[in-house]
């Protein structure tokens, strides 16, 4: 049963592009598996966020059930959170539209985000992909949401969020939440296997880069084995100066749940390759409980739907009274009056 609620709001999503790799658990979902029963949780798909990049209409709706069942294998309880499908909410669209007439050009030129995609995607710069962030902000402002854990890359679209929201506030009164981000810090941002200074990401093109969380055993061995890790030989979580390692040290510490400290402390005197080699059973023996799970759960289409269905009717109910004040505040006449 769902617990009544008085509980804060979280919220977060990922876009269904590309696959789920360890980067999102460690910098995104661990965070929802362990705040989820302190918060009324929201978990959602951002599907309308991932078509700001071509994609393969039957690719992104497979994609779509994939990444829900991978959330449920991870860890998030779909009787105790919801778990929804942003598309099957209008009120996305809705508001982000009246957000839109809000947000000044200058704010949206100046996102990281916009810049970097804009040029890997030179031949497809949609106005949809800058307005991504509007968007994103009608997601986290429609459910009144406290809490917001993402990773680090996400920090700037949070700081717009909340600037809109006291905008609106100042203007029309309490109408939106201002919400907070929850970032991890230490050991949080996970990257890239080969370029260590760039983030693991899923539009990577290089396999070789980035641990999918449905990755065959030997596939994951093999590819920290390949890691790019430093000339010297010391063990030691340094960004900067040692990327490489800095960064198995961090995957080390998330799968087995250990501080980074820790991590350090019991590889003293070690060579690279023992880490990397304990590093990839660590690593397998992490994934291959969730990779069960998920078989369990995908093959399943009926709980699937049932999930979806519950988790999209709790977001309406809580969606429309946000959105009824938003068409008050700003002078739209509400239907039948
Ligand atoms: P894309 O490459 O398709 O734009 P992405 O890999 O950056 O996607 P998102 O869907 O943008 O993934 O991110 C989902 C969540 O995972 C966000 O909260 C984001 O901050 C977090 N995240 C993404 N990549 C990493 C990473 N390498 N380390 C830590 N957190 C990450
Ligand atoms: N932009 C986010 C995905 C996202 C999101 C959200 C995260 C869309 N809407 C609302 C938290 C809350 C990203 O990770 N790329």
């Amino acid at each position: 049963m769902h617990q009544s609620d008085n509980r804060p709001v979280l919220l977060s999503g990922i876009q269904p592009s590309g696959n789920l790799l360890i980067g999102h658990y460690v910098g995104a979902m661990r965070n929802w598996v362990r705040l989820q029963h302190e918060y009324d949780s929201l978990f959602m798909l951002v599907d309308l966020h991932a078509i700001t990049v071509r994609q393969d209409p039957e690719a992104l709706r497979a994609r779509c059930k994939d990444f829900v069942a991978l959330y449920i294998a991870c860890g998030i309880d779909p009787d105790q959170s919801d778990i929804f499908i942003q598309s099957h909410l209008p009120e996305h669209s809705e508001l982000a539209w009246v957000l839109n007439c809000y947000t000044y050009m200058g704010e949206l030129n100046r996102m990281t985000q916009f810049k970097d995609k804009s040029q890997r995607h030179s031949a497809n710069i949609n106005v949809g992909l800058f307005d991504y962030p509007v968007l994103m902000a009608a997601d986290i402002l429609l459910y009144g949401t406290d809490l917001v854990p993402v990773g680090h890359d996400q920090k700037q679209h949070l700081e717009l969020t909340r600037d809109l929201a006291e905008r609106f506030n100042n203007l029309y009164g309490e109408v939106f939440k201002v919400p907070e981000p929850f970032i991890p810090e230490h050991g949080g941002r996970i990257m890239s296997l080969q370029d260590p200074t760039a983030k693991m990401s899923k539009s990577d093109d290089n396999e070789s880069n980035v641990i999918g969380l449905l990755d065959p055993p030997n596939r994951v061995r093999k590819k920290i084995r390949r890691a790019v890790t430093d000339s010297d030989m010391e063990i030691r979580f340094d960004p900067e100066e040692k990327p490489g390692v800095s960064n198995l040290i961090s995957l080390m510490s998330a799968v087995t749940d250990r501080s980074v400290a820790e991590v350090e402390a019991d590889y003293q005197g070690e060579g690279y390759g023992t880490l990397k080699k304990d590093l990839g059973e660590a690593m397998v023996a992490f994934l291959e409980p969730i990779q069960a799970r998920f078989e369990e759960i995908r093959g399943d289409d009926a709980e699937m739907t049932r999930i979806l269905k519950k988790g999209a009717d709790r977001a309406r109910e809580r969606a429309q009274p946000v959105m009824r004040r938003v068409r008050d505040a700003v002078g739209l006449v509400a239907p039948g009056s």
